[in-house]
């Protein structure tokens, strides 16, 4: 643990505020196609005029915590104001001792670093290990088939695409990506995620007959974690995990991967993705963050911590385009290849206070 989780930071007041944001077209959210999202930003200081922030935005159908969960932490926390405070790792520790509210986590923890880092004169992202680059490509995603926005990223210079299979017949799903492989012509590779829609059988033969070269990598194809390694032995392609790396055998498993993808609301704070962001440096896998639809706020934080965890491949946080609305009206990220949050974080942060107020 780097020594930043030991540092000792007073929190004399939680706030946070509940928003409910429109989702323009609606996604679908495993089986369930959501129009809505519910967001919770959080703004704790600290007595003496400084702030930190976060956001806490449990997924449906994705996230094993809710809501509820995350008032239960909460209030946990607030309980523990009065005292001398504690260091980051304790407050972390005493406000979800059993583990079950990692979307909280990821929040409340980057809301301590944050105000860490306005009492010390440093940055969230310093504190979460600073990263030597300041920009990262995004991954443009696809939650359908649409030539034009295909054709119209190639031009902006889009090299990576996120593509979702597995929701209609296999010869459908490989007639598209024969398609994409057509427009793209070897200017940029998809993420083909099936989300576990598939059994072995089509999984496999999805890989063998896939264009090669297009495919960046598989994401979860299984509907069995118990395929997995009939899958890796068998198939032509590069194997993400994503859901698996939040099952109970995760450590096992991700042995079998050779991407993990890390959707840090859906794991946990900072701490528990840097100590996978170390697995995967030690064990030779690449590294890919991942959103689960938070506001610009939570999406601001998941590129700082990119960086700060030296992440360089393509990121999935192309999901502000769905959301309507958010703090300072959700339009504050850029819509483009390259993500740089040096440029957005001061008008990001000031939108996040103002909102919560
Ligand atoms: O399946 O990876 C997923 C977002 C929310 C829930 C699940 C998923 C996603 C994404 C985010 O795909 C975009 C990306 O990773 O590129
Ligand atoms: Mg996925």
């Amino acid at each position: 643990m780097p020594p930043v989780d030991t540092q000792v930071v007073p929190v004399r007041s939680i706030r946070s505020l509940d928003l409910e944001l429109a989702l323009d077209p609606p996604v679908r959210f495993g089986p369930v196609v959501h129009g809505r999202r519910s967001i919770r930003l959080l703004v704790i200081e600290d007595g003496e005029g400084h702030r930190g922030w976060g956001e806490v935005s449990p997924l449906p159908s994705f996230s094993r915590d809710t809501p509820a969960d995350a008032d239960e932490a909460m209030e946990r926390a607030r309980s523990q104001l009065s005292g001398d405070g504690r260091t980051i790792a304790a407050w972390v520790e005493c406000s979800d001792p059993d583990r079950t509210a990692p979307a909280w986590r990821f929040g409340w923890e980057t809301a301590l670093l944050r105000l860490a880092a306005d009492r010390s004169g440093s940055t969230f992202r310093a504190l979460a290990g600073g990263g030597a680059a300041d920009r990262i490509p995004s991954s443009r995603l696809l939650t359908r088939f649409d030539p034009d926005m295909i054709r119209d990223a190639l031009d902006k210079g889009w090299a990576s695409f996120k593509w979702k299979a597995g929701r209609g017949t296999l010869d459908h799903d490989l007639h598209v990506l024969q398609s994409m492989s057509g427009l793209l012509e070897g200017r940029a590779k998809v993420r083909v995620d099936a989300n576990r829609g598939w059994d072995l059988e089509d999984a496999l033969r999805f890989a063998d007959r896939a264009p090669q070269d297009v495919v960046d990598y598989i994401e979860e194809p299984l509907r069995a974690i118990s395929d997995l390694s009939a899958f890796v032995r068998e198939s032509p392609l590069p194997l993400a995990l994503d859901e698996t790396l939040r099952e109970e055998e995760s450590s096992a498993l991700s042995e079998l991967a050779d991407v993990f993808v890390l959707k840090p609301t859906l794991t946990g704070g900072v701490t528990e993705n840097r100590a996978w962001a170390d697995r995967a440096r030690e064990t030779g896998k690449r590294l890919v963050i991942s959103s689960a639809f938070e506001s610009e706020a939570g999406l601001l934080t998941l590129l700082e911590l990119a960086l700060a965890l030296d992440i360089s491949e393509p990121a999935g946080l192309d999901t502000a385009r769905y959301l309507v609305g958010g703090p300072g009206g959700g339009r504050l990220l850029p819509d483009g290849p390259v993500l740089n949050p040096g440029e957005v974080s001061s008008s990001i942060e000031k939108a996040v206070l103002d909102t919560v107020g």
